[in-house]
């Protein structure tokens, strides 16, 4: 027993944690099902690890960067505060899990795994389920798992004494959320790419789908049948067009808004910090700084490009086999490889504009629960978010979406951690789903207990079933075969 735990807890750290390593290995198995020869399967496993690894880097890099305006932002005005960011909030748990539940943190892994079979089994039955997605983003996986403990123990603390009836219900409810979430955007992650076959599989599934929803219904086609005008349509006058090109957009739009907030910072407050060195020029600081935007997103959409491309070739290899009609679910920031490029600093901008004026309000009303932005939802969920919009709705869902979603993100955010008593500890995850749909399920589980579970679950099992129900002849075709389920979408428009 020993051992097999010694092995499981190897493989949990290295590979089930670590996405470059487990696409790598979902690579591996892919071309060896598809019967490729050794030297193809080991170019596509290396493709894929370096791939992700530089995707890695660029987001990284984006979100050190950001690091001295935050920082700054809650030292000036001597916020004492919680931080919304995936990896605060999973100190926080890690934190604050023994002294309020009396439970190590250890069992958050366990559930990561039982939560990754339930996916797989969901996806399984695909036939019963209607599930089609499988999430592949480890690093997510465990600050969801993390939190998914913590708000579950909360509201089922009769759980406590039963670990094992514990685990089970939170292993069916994150991984029902897992499976139905990343199966709920296939539909305009295929549209966004013309069929690259995956999905995405983060944190703001829901917030996705529902965004994307808005953006056809309140900005979608006109009446009058006209298109809508969407960021790249804009044909800026003279001067103004050399915002077209993304790298001159990202530069100009960070160095305006975040320069602007270093220069408040002021000299003297960054090099106290050490982020500007002593007798440095602020000048080029601030211009390199904001630069720096344009840099990592460059590497992380080189890296998206590179692992892209293998993951989807070899996981052929296992929707054929094992998982049929199956596609795999990344990360969010893949998304920035396609559609608009120039969604992505609108929407990081809009959405960070709302988390402000939500922070104002906080300050405002003297809400005992302070927030402060973290980078990565405000960056990678609104970004995200503006990307699926720009493609329903234009420029306009693509800024105002975002910029609800910014608000959203903190009042929710406040509300759930400081209800759960997440907020003493310093962070909370803070991404869409979980500020807004998560929430919502640990109302019913507390108010309902055990009833509120079974509604949880069967609400989020019944999603894939309407799904279906609404297009039976093209839902698995999506998938399948796309360019068949696009000849059948020009078909029906054609009826229409
Ligand atoms: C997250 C998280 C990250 C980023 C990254 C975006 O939720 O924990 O490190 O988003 O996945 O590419």
């Amino acid at each position: 027993m020993n051992i097999l735990m010694s092995i499981w807890s190897y493989f949990a750290t290295n590979i089930l944690e670590q996405p470059a390593f487990m696409i790598g290995l979902i690579v591996a198995i892919g071309y060896v099902l598809l019967k490729k020869p050794w030297y193809d399967v080991l170019a596509g496993v290396i493709k894929a690890i370096v791939g992700y690894l530089i995707l890695t880097v660029g987001s990284s890099g984006l979100v050190s960067n950001f690091r001295p305006v935050l920082v700054g932002l809650k030292d000036r005005f001597n916020m004492d505060a919680m931080v919304i960011d995936p990896y605060f909030g999973q100190n926080a748990v890690t934190a604050g899990v023994e002294e309020v539940f009396g439970k190590g943190f250890g069992d958050a892994m366990i559930l990561l795994l039982i939560a990754f079979i339930v996916n797989i089994l969901l996806v399984r039955f695909s036939r019963y389920t209607k599930l089609r997605a499988l999430f592949t983003t480890g690093h997510v996986q465990v600050q969801q798992a993390a939190t998914a403990y913590w708000l579950i123990m909360f509201a089922l603390p009769g759980l406590l004494t039963n670990n094992i009836a514990l685990l089970v219900v939170m292993a069916v409810i994150l991984g029902a959320y897992w499976a139905v979430g990343s199966n709920l955007i296939i539909g305009p992650c295929q549209e966004l790419t013309d069929g690259a076959g995956f999905t995405l599989a983060h944190q703001q599934m829901f917030g996705i789908a529902l965004n994307t929803w808005l953006a056809e219904k309140l900005f979608g086609k006109k009446k009058d049948g006209k298109d809508v005008k969407k960021i790249d349509d804009i044909e800026l006058p003279g001067f103004m067009s050399i915002f077209n090109e993304n790298m001159v957009c990202t530069s100009i739009l960070m160095l305006i808004f975040f320069g602007a907030i270093l220069c408040i910072l002021g000299r003297d407050y960054l090099t106290e910090q050490g982020f500007l060195k002593e007798g440095a020029s602020m000048l080029f600081y601030v211009i390199q700084t904001c630069f720096y935007f344009s840099v990592y997103l460059a590497i992380l959409q080189l890296g998206v490009r590179t692992f892209v491309t293998e993951l989807t070739a070899s996981f052929q290899g296992i929707a054929d086999r094992l998982l049929p009609g199956s596609v795999p679910g990344v990360d969010c920031a893949v998304a920035f490889g396609f559609g608009s490029a120039n969604a992505v600093p609108l929407g990081f901008l809009a959405g960070f504009i709302g988390q402000i004026l939500a922070i104002g309000v906080l300050i405002a009303l003297k809400s005992p629960v302070l927030v402060i932005c973290g980078f990565v939802p405000v960056f990678f969920d609104n970004a995200t978010i503006a990307i699926f919009a720009n493609e329903k709705g234009g420029i306009k869902a693509a800024l105002i979406l975002p910029f609800l979603s910014g608000i959203c993100q903190v009042f929710g955010s406040a509300l759930i951690a400081g209800w759960v008593g997440m907020a003493v500890y310093g962070g909370y995850l803070g991404m869409w789903d979980w500020a807004v749909v998560w929430p919502v399920m640990t109302v019913a589980m507390k108010f309902l207990s055990y009833a509120g579970v079974a509604v949880v679950a069967i609400a989020l099992l019944m999603i894939p079933q309407l799904q279906y129900r609404a297009d039976k002849e093209g839902y698995f075709m999506m998938t399948e075969d796309y360019e068949g389920y696009k000849e059948l979408k020009a078909k029906r428009e054609a009826q229409a």
